[in-house]
């Protein structure tokens, strides 16, 4: 028994096949066991040798069994190591990396540039009561100037910002008019224009306020100076041209000199040399009374600006439709680097 045993076992390939034959011998109806179970029908005196060598056997077997399990289980590990073996000399797989949108990025570089200014960023709602868009903002229903500004309307009274300015008054009715207000405000603004290479339908704006006593026009003019050499370059000069806006007295727009032109990024201002980024001025009367502001006490400038027009001409990119299509080989091309 224990030679035919130590063979099979020897011989055996696999786990299953050394569970069988443990039973063979070691089982209820195993050899061995028979063998054990037989031993009553033995004269006594042959018993002890007979028995002592049974366990032997038993012990042999079951040591044997045991030694084989070690082997068979460090060669299957031996193969799965070499299966799973890693090759350290393949080049890696690129991780695909998200990053913030071009326009986010321009966003925050404004932002930064702000708040090292001493302006606070606040945020304002994307829809808008009628009041705060236009009345607040002195534009009474029927003034002409709400043409300037095609609106989507979801009923009477609540429609989709037409631009960020309704904050100007929420931020001021917010400080009672006791108190100096001196903030930016960036978010999406909506309008029904047609879509084309410099308009769309849903675009950006970053609004800006300062109010106190004696705020002066050339305080504007100091601070739109600082943002367009740090956003453009110390190169860049500016030059504001008499406009309208309703909310503002005096109003301007905005002018930034065009880099000495190469390539296509100097398209979007060939002709003049000249090209508008933003529309500002100083806070209407009209517009810090009904904020709850006294006007011969306080005054204030504000500015509101388009920063997809700002990305376009800081990066030369000559549709603004690439901002909101979405396609990943236009916006991967700005990982947008502070
Ligand atoms: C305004 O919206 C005023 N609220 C700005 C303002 C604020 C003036 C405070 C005075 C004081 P305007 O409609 O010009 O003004 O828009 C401001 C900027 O938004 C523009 O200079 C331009 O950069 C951008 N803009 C306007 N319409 C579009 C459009 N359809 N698509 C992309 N950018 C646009």
């Amino acid at each position: 028994i224990r030679q035919e045993a130590l063979d099979n076992i020897e011989e055996a390939s696999d786990l299953k096949a050394l569970q069988d034959i443990r039973v063979t011998y070691l089982g209820k109806k195993g050899s061995l066991t028979s063998v054990l179970r037989g031993m009553g029908s033995l004269p006594e005196e042959e018993r002890p040798a007979i028995g002592e060598m049974a366990n032997e056997i038993r012990k042999a077997i079951t040591d044997e069994i045991a030694k084989k399990i070690d082997v068979l289980e460090q060669e299957a590990l031996e193969e799965k190591l070499e299966q799973e073996a890693i090759d350290v000399t393949l080049p890696g797989r690129p991780v695909q990396v998200g990053g913030a949108h071009l326009l986010t990025g321009i966003i925050e570089e404004i932002e930064d540039l702000f708040i090292g200014m001493g302006f606070e960023v606040r945020e304002g709602p994307e829809v808008e009561t009628d009041y705060f868009n236009f009345e607040a903002m002195n534009m009474p229903k029927g003034h002409p100037a709400r043409d300037m500004q095609d609106t989507f309307y979801l009923t009477d009274e609540l429609l989709l910002r037409t631009h960020t300015s309704p904050v100007q008054a929420r931020t001021m009715q917010q400080y009672s008019g006791s108190k100096a207000v001196k903030m930016i405000c960036p978010g999406k603004v909506f309008r029904r224009d047609t879509d084309d290479a410099t308009h769309s339908h849903q675009f950006t704006q970053i609004e800006g306020l300062y109010v106190d006593e004696h705020v002066r026009m050339s305080d504007l003019k100091g601070v739109l100076n600082e943002f367009a050499k740090r956003i453009f370059g110390e190169d860049r000069r500016i030059r504001l041209r008499p406009s309208f806006f309703p909310f503002t007295e005096p109003s301007v727009e905005m002018d930034i000199s065009c880099k000495v032109c190469q390539g296509d990024g100097c398209s979007v201002c060939k002709y003049s040399g000249w090209i508008e980024i933003l529309g500002a001025g100083m806070v209407h009367p009209n517009v810090l009374e009904k904020a709850g502001y006294d006007p011969e006490i306080y005054t204030g400038f504000a500015f509101g600006m388009g920063p997809d027009r700002i990305a376009m001409l800081k990066y030369g990119i000559d549709d603004i439709r690439n901002f909101y299509t979405n396609d990943k080989r236009f916006l991967t091309q700005y990982h947008y680097a502070k």
